[in-house]
């Protein structure tokens, strides 16, 4: 229901909201009224984090007029749009963002000198927002950035999680997590509406009946419910004066306080329902890869995408909007299987609720959504187990049941009673029972996609082969992006200047404009500007690591980085080997230690909470490290550094530091990798596989500026289906056993040979992911490497060509693909 508008005597009244004046003064002005009267402190009273978030609350009314217009103009317009459906944002600082996006840098900074304030330490004040768990979480991050720059009508949806990934700390080298209260002070980015608040009903029971003339209409008769609060987030386009809407949901109880029961003195049961409701939004579950069949998640699932259907259906289309209509009006983009429940949500919705036949229904929901995929990992495919979710949502199991049924009829009409693929098509899987989601957003989506060539290919031909077959046309790629704005401009400001002082300003929005860097390449000049700004960005880096964890990085060494969430697949062990390897021959006199190029590794891992043997090679990952800094046959040459709490503001300051970028899954597993994408843009060369979208990356900047080594695809698939046997691969190289060895001995462990041993002889004897049939091609790449690094000037060019060839991964690029092969939602004026 839209409030009427209050009748206005006052000319202002009806007068747009307008910015404040964008000179220095006015926002000194708008800077101290937010302190005063929104924190109720005066300057000299105030705390940082009042200075912080009054100068938040500024940079919010500098965009507040755009915002509201650009609500108004979408709801006017009735254009097509995208209803982003992501259970992860991981957006990172906010500020400077918002700044940058806002053309403020420059106002905010001497305004804040004027009040003599260290603008710095404002932004020291912001916790990130750590809304996901790794890549895939952090793309949603990025498109949203790009939709908005792009002048896209598009919301995102999500969830607002009191409590985002976990803080990592390590203590004796092991995890320990610590709950992210990102909340505790309050953020200044959010715009909480209660107001507007959405019933989200679970389990109970349905009932059939049937009136006159025989039709049978279903209602689903639910046994409880909780609301749904959105928050609301500005998303800034970048110099385009737009600002679209993140809008994620918190869960609420109804009523909160049983007053009767408080009353009685029983403090504890009356607050036991508010518990129970708002721990659906409490905590983002910090599995990534393998997914968790909790019923706490699959409620939080139903929550968000229940309440974003209905929040569009009854606020975002106009009040004569036809339904029929619905597939020029939106598209659902499915990030992942994680908001899949949303399929049936929107079935319900139009056949219960709005009386729509089954058929029409079926045919608007086949147009309006589309699901992106992820993985290729065939334990990371969500199930959800038929009982668990009929006890939850019987309504939508059933709608799941009919869906299937009409599918699987389908089926038989094109393949006749081939009861085979029939089985391996349906949507329920048998023991135990349960729904596939990525098979009912491939049924329901109008496209599929993977977000790498690699991965898309893969992705049809083995994971979903009868699919493709059935769906001529449905499967697609869209390789990934990465946000220019935040990973070029604002985390490498030195390289972001250079670059503008050599080809204008455009390229932030164009960036395949890069390539105008190609000729600089060759400009000796430029090669030692370019080289200074690496040089200033390890300067940085080190600072901002001696204050954060005491470490001392020397910025003559080559900087050897591995971050990203610790997976077996991803293979950090393969790069412990490496180091290992490294060591050995150093201490055991093999090696000359002068003869070695002087690195510096390092790694940023948050291991899932559950996952075992990724914790234990955490605990590797340090112990060797300590090992390797304490030991002075190796100063100066090796050091490892392991800063705990890898995340978005951290891998602002490593990525433009790094010289090599390690990306180096197993060929096959990794979908597509983002992170890959940020090095090669900031001018680390990569050493990886031929993975994900490695593939694109080295096309693109060419053999002799790409290390590659490992095992291909189909060279991977053939030693499977020979018979793998690591322990041959161990037998046959002696590097490979003196590595090993040495862990096993318990070098790294003062002598305890128990310690790693499940992490040996995984090694030895299972090794799914084939890190010793890779060690011996990864060991000689890396020799490479050595040898290239000592010829700096060589190295450098080398990095300013991956700088200029990589436009193509622009955040920007992917949101183009995906508008001109599934969303077909242009851009609006
Ligand atoms: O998505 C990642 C892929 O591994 C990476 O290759 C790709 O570049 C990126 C963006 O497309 N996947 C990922 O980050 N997945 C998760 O974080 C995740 C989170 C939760 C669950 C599964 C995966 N879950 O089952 O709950």
């Amino acid at each position: 229901q839209e409030s009427t508008p209050a009748a206005a005597s006052h000319p202002l009244a009806l007068a747009p909201v307008a910015a404040p004046p964008a000179s220095v003064d006015g926002f000194v002005r708008e800077f101290l009224r937010n302190l005063n009267f929104e924190r109720g402190v005066a300057l000299s009273s105030s705390a940082p984090n009042d200075r912080y978030m009054a100068l938040a609350y500024t940079v919010r009314d500098y965009l507040m007029a755009r915002w509201l217009e650009d609500q108004a103009r979408q709801r006017e317009l009735q254009a097509k749009g995208v209803c982003y459906l992501s259970a992860e944002y991981l957006l990172g600082r906010q500020l400077d963002n918002n700044l940058l996006a806002a053309r403020l840098t420059e106002v905010a900074t001497e305004a804040m000198v004027a009040c003599g304030i260290d603008i710095d330490e404002l932004r020291q004040q912001e916790v990130e927002p750590g809304l996901g768990n790794g890549g895939l979480g952090r793309l949603a991050a990025c498109f949203i950035d790009s939709l908005a720059t792009m002048s896209v009508p598009s919301i995102g949806y999500g969830i607002r999680y009191e409590y985002g990934i976990f803080r990592q700390t390590f203590v004796d080298g092991q995890q320990v997590e610590q709950p992210d209260a990102w909340l505790t002070l309050g953020s200044p980015w959010e715009f909480p509406h209660p107001e507007a608040a959405q019933k989200i009903f679970f389990g109970g029971h349905t009932e059939k009946t049937t009136d006159e003339q025989g039709v049978e209409t279903t209602t689903w008769v639910p046994g409880w419910h909780v609301l749904a609060v959105p928050y609301n987030y500005m998303v800034p386009g970048y110099h385009n004066g737009r600002v679209n809407t993140l809008r994620l949901w918190r869960a609420v109880a109804s009523n909160a306080f049983d007053l009767r029961i408080f009353n009685s003195g029983d403090y504890e049961e009356a607050v036991r329902a508010q518990t129970f409701a708002e721990n659906i939004s409490k905590v983002l579950y910090p599995e990534d890869s393998t997914p968790q069949g909790k019923e706490l998640r699959l409620q939080q699932q139903y929550f968000f995408v229940a309440a974003s259907i209905a929040d569009f259906l009854d606020h975002q289309l106009s009040a004569d909007f036809d339904l029929e209509n619905l597939p020029e009006r939106v598209i659902f983009q499915l990030n992942d299987t994680h908001p899949v429940i949303a399929v049936p949500e929107f079935m319900r919705v139009l056949v219960d609720e709005r009386g729509m036949e089954w058929d029409a229904a079926w045919a608007i929901t086949q147009k309006c959504f589309a699901y992106t995929c992820h993985t290729l990992l065939p334990e990371a495919l969500e199930v959800w187990p038929v009982d668990l979710l009929g006890r939850l949502l019987p309504r939508h199991l059933e709608i799941i049941y009919r869906i299937n049924e009409e599918f699987l009829l389908e089926v038989r009409e094109r393949f006749g009673d081939d009861e085979l693929r029939i089985r391996n098509m349906s949507i329920i899987s048998e023991n135990p029972r349960s729904v596939r989601m990525a098979y009912l957003a491939t049924v329901a989506g109008a496209k599929v996609n993977g977000v790498a060539e690699l991965h898309s290919q893969l992705l049809r031909e083995k994971v979903l082969p009868d699919f493709d077959e059935f769906y001529p046309g449905k499967f697609t790629n869209v390789t990934n992006g990465v946000t220019p704005r935040r990973f070029v401009r604002l985390a490498n400001p030195g390289l972001a200047g250079l670059i503008t002082e050599a080809l204008g300003a455009g390229w932030t929005v164009d960036l395949e404009r890069l390539r105008g860097l190609e000729a600089f390449a060759e400009d000796p000049e430029f090669r030692v500007k370019f080289a200074e700004v690496k040089r200033a960005n390890k300067r940085i880096l080190s600072d901002v690591l001696r204050e954060r964890d005491g470490f001392v990085l020397n910025e003559d060494h080559l900087l050897d980085v591995m971050v990203k969430r610790l997976h077996e697949y991803k293979r950090q062990m393969l790069k412990l080997l490496h180091i290992v390897t490294e060591y050995e021959g150093i201490v055991s006199g093999r090696v000359e230690a002068s003869s070695v190029q002087p690195r510096t590794f390092i790694f940023g891992a948050k291991a899932a909470p559950g996952y075992a043997m990724a914790k234990r090679i955490i605990h590797l990952i340090n112990a060797v490290g300590s090992v390797v800094n304490d030991d002075p046959r190796v100063e100066g040459r090796l050091k490892v550094l392991f800063p705990p709490n890898y995340n978005v503001t951290l891998a602002e300051r490593v990525i433009p530091a790094a010289d090599l970028s390690e990306q180096i899954s197993l060929a096959g597993k990794e979908a597509s990798g983002t992170g890959n994408m940020k090095f090669a843009l900031n001018g680390a060369l990569t050493i990886g596989t031929d993975d994900g979208a490695n593939v694109e990356i080295r096309e693109l900047v060419g053999d002799d500026n790409f290390f590659l080594f490992g095992m291909t695809e189909p060279e991977v698939e053939a030693l499977w289906a020979k018979g793998y046997k690591p322990a041959e691969f161990y037998q046959a190289d002696s590097g490979l056993r003196r590595a090993i060895d040495l862990i096993a001995s318990g070098a790294f462990s003062d002598g305890d040979r128990s310690v790693f041993e499940p992490v040996v002889s995984n090694l030895l004897y299972d090794d799914r992911f084939m890190v010793l049939a890779d060690y011996s091609s990864y060991i000689a790449e890396q020799a490479k490497v050595d040898a290239a690094y000592g010829d700096q000037d060589a190295w450098t060019r080398a990095s300013i060509l991956n700088v200029a060839r990589t436009g193509f991964f622009s955040s920007d690029r992917s949101i183009r693909d995906y508008i001109d092969r599934i969303w077909h939602t242009p851009p609006i004026l």
